[in-house]
């Protein structure tokens, strides 16, 4: 009799452990233990999202025949590690093997590979975890081939593997990547989509109530939760999406609003990583309504980028580079993170907006999390590994393969460009262009140097300055430099930027 161990991000009735196990024979486990749901102070919605959805995909496996073996969150019990749990069970019922699907995080796998068989003694049989494009293996193949790796490369690829979009060798429309139609601000036109919220039944009531005792200190609220905790909900997630925000995804993807949680955006990231939906059938649907008519080129091939394109190729470069890449620095930024990310209490309403977002919802949009929280990270210097665990605890979606890369690569540049050619800085300008923040800001986004100027002009420069040895030789910042030269005022500006630093956590 094997065991089979699934994790909580591991929820799907395809998952490589369930196909390799014998239903009649075999007995899977599952656990909700200490150690995972504190390694990093997660928002209580991404507990709770993975405890409900845990307990109502082994119910689903019970139904179906399977011997499930489940540990339900208990802080005084002597199970704190997933491995205490497999232990207890190896002692009631001593099994041949354990089986189990590889991890999303080095952290663990590290740990099953090098200590678990002896510490069980019982062999442990680690799968490939199938539910992606590109195996890591294919990716280190793919990866080796080339001196600098990019993401439209890799990404071209993969569409020619899956031939989404494709008319043979060749992309439909004539073009890859339709990014640059991709950045219209939204101003009240189209009309939102009604947003989703699934009824809660009694495991989700349940689970609630026990996050609600058992992790009162972590940072998030409880009370706006409304994930989808089956897949048969995470399905209805998807259709609602594709109906109703595909067709203006692709025109608004960057556009940001105040008082506005998910625009066009799809959420559906935290069901995609926890296993109640497959990335194939999220993209095969998307591209069919591409193909009945219903949502236009640039929406549907810019939806499809973003999870075959960049959801496999952060995952490669994930794999490829750990465990070295979680301590990567290349700015050697040493600022500790300000408390105003716990507290959301700041004067920059670009800021206060995204952690409203964030902690009413363990949500934020990619532009948001990039350009305004992860763009103040950069130019204010944070350290890369605090901003890092910030984004993990965070966000209902946040594992580490995927967390990582888009903070340390994309936002941080830390990983000497190794994610993005060049780094994702920007001024308030920006900001304002793509969002109606200012005009809630306390701060004047059109002013450098003056008492309530916006904390990013200023800092932007001062970044650019500082680090001039990384970026003023890449072509793709040669106007930015250009423009530094112009600047009458340097001095005044570094000294504005010197003094913002100073009392960061006051602005
Ligand atoms: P949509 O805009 O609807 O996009 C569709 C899907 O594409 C997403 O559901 C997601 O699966 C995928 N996707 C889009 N962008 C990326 C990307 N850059 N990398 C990987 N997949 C992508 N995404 C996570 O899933 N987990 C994380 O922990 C995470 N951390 C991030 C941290 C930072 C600093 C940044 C800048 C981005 C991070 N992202 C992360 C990527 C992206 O922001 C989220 O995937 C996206 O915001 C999820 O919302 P959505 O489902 O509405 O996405
Ligand atoms: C994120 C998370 C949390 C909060 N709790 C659990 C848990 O109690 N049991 C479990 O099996 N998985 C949990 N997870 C997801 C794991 O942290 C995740 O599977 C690993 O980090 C590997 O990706
Ligand atoms: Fe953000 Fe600056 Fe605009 Fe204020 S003025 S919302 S700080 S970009």
């Amino acid at each position: 009799m094997h065991f089979g161990l699934i994790l909580g991000d591991q929820l799907h009735h395809q998952l490589a452990t369930l196909k390799y196990l014998d239903r009649s024979e075999d007995v899977i486990l599952m656990a909700e233990v200490l150690e995972e749901s504190t390694y990093v102070a997660h928002h209580p919605q991404k507990i709770a999202l993975i405890f409900s959805a845990m307990r109502h995909f082994a119910k689903e496996l019970k139904a179906q025949g399977w011997r499930v073996r489940y540990h339900a969150f208990n802080r005084n019990s002597e199970i704190k590690k997933l491995i205490h749990f497999v232990q207890a069970q190896h002692q009631l019922l001593p099994a041949t093997a354990l089986i189990i699907t590889q991890c999303g995080e080095y952290r663990l796998q590290h740990e099953i590979e090098s200590n678990w068989s002896i510490q069980l003694q019982l062999p442990v049989h680690c799968l490939d975890d199938d539910r992606f494009f590109c195996s890591s293996m294919q990716f280190r193949q793919w990866a080796g081939k080339y001196k600098t790796l990019r993401m439209e490369y890799f990404y071209r690829e993969m569409r020619k593997q899956t031939q989404y979009l494709m008319q043979g060798q060749q992309p439909i429309g004539g073009q890859w990547n339709y990014d640059s139609a991709n950045r219209k601000r939204w101003s009240g036109n189209p009309p939102l989509p009604a947003l989703l919220k699934f009824e809660k039944d009694q495991i989700d009531a349940d689970v609630i109530e026990l996050v609600k005792r058992e992790f009162p200190q972590h940072t998030g609220h409880l009370n706006h939760f409304h994930w989808a905790t089956t897949r048969s909900n995470a399905l209805l997630a998807l259709n609602h999406f594709i109906k109703n925000s595909l067709p203006n995804f692709g025109d608004y993807q960057d556009a940001m609003i105040y008082g506005v949680d998910y625009l066009f955006h799809s959420a559906l990231s935290p069901y995609l990583n926890c296993g109640l939906l497959m990335a194939k059938e999220v993209c095969d649907a998307a591209e069919a309504a591409y193909y009945t008519g219903h949502a236009p080129l640039n929406s549907v091939e810019g939806f499809i980028r973003q999870i075959l394109g960049w959801r496999e190729y952060v995952r490669g470069i994930y794999w490829v580079n750990m465990p070295e890449y979680a301590n990567r620095n290349t700015l050697q930024h040493v600022t500790p993170l300000p408390q105003y990310y716990w507290t959301g209490r700041t004067q920059m309403a670009c800021m206060t907006e995204c952690f409203r977002n964030t902690f009413e919802h363990a949500y934020a949009h990619h532009i948001q999390r990039l350009m305004v929280t992860g763009n103040f990270a950069l130019l204010s210097g944070v350290q890369p590994q605090q901003i890092s665990e910030w984004y993990l605890a965070m966000y209902a979606d946040a594992y580490e393969w995927v967390e990582l890369p888009n903070t340390l690569g994309m936002v941080m540049h830390a990983d000497e460009g190794l994610l993005a050619s060049k780094p994702y800085a920007a001024s308030g300008n920006y900001i304002n262009k793509m969002s109606d923040y200012c005009k809630h800001c306390y701060y004047n986004v059109k002013t450098k140097t003056e008492p309530d100027s916006c904390p990013f002009n200023s800092l932007y420069w001062y970044f650019m300055i500082k680090n001039e040895k990384f970026f003023r030789s890449n072509t793709r910042m040669r106007m930015t430099y250009q423009s530094l030269d112009k600047m009458q005022n340097k001095e005044q500006i570094v000294a504005h930027a010197e003094d913002l630093l100073s009392r960061l956590d006051e602005l």
